[in-house]
C-alpha cells in the first residue's frame, strides 16, 4: 500500500487529486477526512499542511508527497524529486517598492527583508556575496515594506497582481517552481514497484494533456508538403477519402507547436481540421 500526501485545502489540492484520479486511483474527493483510501489502486491518500509534507515524507509515513517545488527546496529534507508535474507554476522573487532605484542585488547589503522562504533567500544572497537581514514572517510578506518592517520582500509571484496592488516590483526571480512529486529515499521494492506503476500513469498523463490529435482532410497532390509539416508520433495515418483525390490525415501535434503547424498546413491546402484533446498518451 502507497501512502501519498496532498495538500489538505489550498492552491494544490484540486489538481493534485484530479491528476491522481486521471491515473485511475479512484479518491472520493470533497470529504474534509484526513485519510482517505483509493478504490482502484492500493495507495492510501494522506491530507496534510503542504509544509508538513516534506518531513512526513523524509520520515516515510508517507512515500509519495505532492507540492510545490519552492516548498521541497525550503525545507532542505531527505527526499528526492522524482517528477515535475506541470501545474501551480509560480516564482520565488525579490521585490521593492517601486519608488526604489533598484540596479542590482548589491542594492540588497544591509536591508532587511521579509520572508518566509528565509533558507532559499539565503542561499540566494549567499550565492551573490550579499550580506542582509532576514526577517521570517509567515503570512501577509507584501505589506512588510508598507508597514515599515522590511525594506524588501521575498515571495512568490504568480501574475504579479498581488505586488502591484501593495506598491512593489519585482527585481530579481530566485527560483522557478512548479508542483511536483517527490518520493521517500528509502522504498521496498514493493512500494517502487508501485510507483512505477503510478509514474507511467502520470507520463502518460501529462504527455496528453500536452498534446493534441488532429485531423485533416488534403488534396493527394499535396500530402508530401503536408507531411513534411507534422511531427506525429511515428508517421501520420493517411485514408483515402470517398472523394476522388483527397485522403483524410491524423496526427499528432504538441501544443506548444499547435498553431505554427496549423498555419502551414492551410496554407499547404488542408482543410476540415478538426483538434481534439487526448485523454492518456501511451508511448
Ligand atoms: O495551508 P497550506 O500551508 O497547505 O497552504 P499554503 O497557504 O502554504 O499554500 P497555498 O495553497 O497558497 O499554495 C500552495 C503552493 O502553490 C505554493 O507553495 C506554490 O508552490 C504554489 N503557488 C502557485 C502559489 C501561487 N501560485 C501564488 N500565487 N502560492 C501562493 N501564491 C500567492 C502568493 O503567496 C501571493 O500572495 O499568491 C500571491 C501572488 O499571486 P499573484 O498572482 O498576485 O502574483
Ligand atoms: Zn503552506
Amino acid at each position: 500500500m502507497l501512502r501519498i500526501a496532498v495538500q489538505k485545502s489550498g492552491r494544490l489540492q484540486e489538481k493534485s487529486l484530479t491528476l491522481l484520479n486521471e491515473c485511475g486511483l479512484g479518491i472520493d474527493t470533497g470529504k474534509s477526512e484526513l485519510k482517505a483510501l483509493a478504490r482502484n489502486f492500493p495507495a492510501e491518500i494522506l491530507f496534510l499542511r503542504d509544509d508538513d509534507i516534506p518531513q512526513y515524507v523524509e520520515d516515510g509515513v508517507a512515500d509519495l508527497g505532492i507540492l510545490g517545488e519552492n516548498v521541497v527546496l525550503e525545507k532542505k529534507k531527505q527526499l528526492t524529486i522524482i517528477e515535475k508535474l506541470g501545474f501551480a507554476k509560480c516564482r520565488l522573487s525579490i521585490a521593492v517598492p517601486k519608488g526604489v532605484d533598484y540596479t542590482s542585488v548589491q542594492w540588497l547589503e544591509g536591508k532587511k527583508i521579509a520572508t518566509s522562504y528565509s533558507r532559499i533567500v539565503q542561499d540566494f544572497l549567499t550565492k551573490h556575496g550579499v550580506n542582509a537581514e532576514i526577517h521570517e514572517i509567515s503570512g501577509s510578506v507584501e505589506i512588510a515594506p508598507g508597514i515599515g518592517l522590511a525594506d524588501a520582500i521575498c515571495d512568490i509571484v504568480s501574475t504579479g497582481g498581488t505586488l502591484l496592488s501593495n506598491g512593489l516590483k519585482e527585481v530579481e526571480a530566485v527560483i522557478k517552481s512548479e508542483a511536483v512529486l517527490v518520493a521517500n529515499n528509502n522504498l521496498s521494492a514493493d512500494k517502487q514497484a508501485l510507483i512505477d506503476k503510478l509514474m507511467f500513469r502520470i507520463k502518460a498523463v501529462n504527455k496528453a494533456g500536452t498534446n493534441k490529435y488532429i485531423l485533416l482532410n488534403a488534396p493527394n497532390d499535396r500530402l508530401e508538403q503536408i507531411i513534411n509539416v507534422l511531427p506525429g508520433m511515428k508517421s501520420p495515418t493517411i485514408m483515402p477519402l470517398a472523394m476522388e483525390g483527397w485522403s483524410s490525415i491524423h496526427s499528432v501535434l504538441a501544443e506548444e507547436d499547435f498553431w505554427d503547424i496549423i498555419h502551414q498546413l492551410k496554407a499547404n491546402g488542408a482543410q476540415g481540421i478538426l483538434v481534439i484533446p487526448i485523454e492518456k498518451m501511451i508511448l
